[in-house]
């Protein structure tokens, strides 16, 4: 049987927590890492390598793009980290020069591993990386609002005191300022959440500012998206057919077309099976209107 290869791009923070979360996890037959810092990528294995007497016996090393060939998923979170203050869209410009580069590199050696994006802002990158690449669009997947959705269900999983696995609550559109919680839909159990409009917005606001406020206090935020990484790479390979929030192409999804946002997907071994479109009030599909409305302006821009 073939072995199943997971090759990470971009060994930083997330990266390499990454990496160790799908180790601990035993996801895999075989992890490659990669990054342009040559040394950090070799130390990586290293260290992670010397825990193996304590592992599942997944080979773990530091490679080059040729390991992609063989590749199931390429998961790529290379690039710059956000600065304090810098808000994801500053930091376009500084990752689509770095990202062509891989997509290119990568290209060379495979058309068949799902490409799995987390770098920032990653609904532009997911696009670029879909339109450039010329995959099929289930096989580029952006992380999306799969991360803000955990953070959402965990503040609201707090304020009612019940475990954030039983918390059914959805963010969509961006991963990042214009995203939106779907409020309407949220449930424990199919009752409605008891919470006052107040509880809301204190709640959405900490999730949509989560990673400023982490950042702010020690300077990037890993752990939480490195599990939400695993969760989608577990769903592909697993072939599970599970719902996801990630980021897609979305085709006449309330009315928007030609942009990739989060929403819910099928995720299974061929990737995004499906989406789902959610049943939005009003005025929660005026928002995903704006949401799309600034990925497409951004899109627009680059462009030119
Ligand atoms: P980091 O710790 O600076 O790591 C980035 C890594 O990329 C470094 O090790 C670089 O050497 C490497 N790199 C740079 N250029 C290349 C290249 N051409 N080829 C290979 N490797 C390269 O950043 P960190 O790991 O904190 O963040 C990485 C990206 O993830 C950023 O864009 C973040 O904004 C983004 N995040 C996305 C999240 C999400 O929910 N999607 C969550 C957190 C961070």
């Amino acid at each position: 049987m073939k072995k199943s290869r997971i090759v990470i791009i971009g060994t930083g923070a997330v990266g390499s927590t990454t990496a160790y979360t799908l180790l601990l996890r035993n996801r895999m037959d075989e992890l490659v890492l990669i990054d342009a810092n040559a040394d950090k990528a070799a130390g990586d294995a290293l260290d992670m390598n010397h825990g193996m007497p304590y592992l599942g016996g997944a080979k773990v090393w530091a490679g080059t793009y040729e390991d992609c060939k063989t590749a199931d998923i390429i998961i790529i979170t290379a690039g710059a980290a956000q600065k304090p203050g810098e808000s994801r869209i500053d930091l376009l410009k500084r990752n689509i020069a770095i990202f062509d580069s891989i997509i290119d590199q990568v290209l060379l050696q495979t058309r068949d591993a799902i490409l799995l994006i987390a770098s920032n802002p990653v609904d532009i990158m997911a696009y670029r990386s879909w339109k450039k690449s010329g995959l099929p669009t289930h096989r580029v997947i952006g992380s999306g609002t799969l991360l803000d959705s955990a953070r959402f269900r965990y503040l609201i999983g707090q304020k009612l005191h019940i475990d954030p696995r039983s918390v059914h609550a959805h963010i969509i559109g961006e991963h990042g300022d214009s995203e939106l919680p779907v409020w309407s839909l949220a449930n424990v159990a199919g009752t409605e959440l008891q919470l006052s409009e107040e509880d809301k917005e204190e709640i959405f606001t900490n999730t949509r500012d989560a990673a400023y406020q982490i950042i702010q206090a020690k300077g990037a935020t890993y752990y939480a998206i490195a599990l939400a990484l695993d969760r989608i790479c577990t769903a592909i390979l697993d072939d599970e057919g599970a719902v996801l929030n990630v980021s897609t192409l979305l085709e006449n999804y309330h009315g928007v077309s030609d942009a990739y946002l989060g929403i819910p997907c099928i995720i299974d071994r061929s990737g995004v099976r499906s989406t789902l479109e959610l049943s939005l009030t009003d005025h929660e599909k005026a928002l995903f209107t704006q949401s799309a409305d600034k990925m497409k302006n951004i899109l627009a821009t680059l462009e030119n």
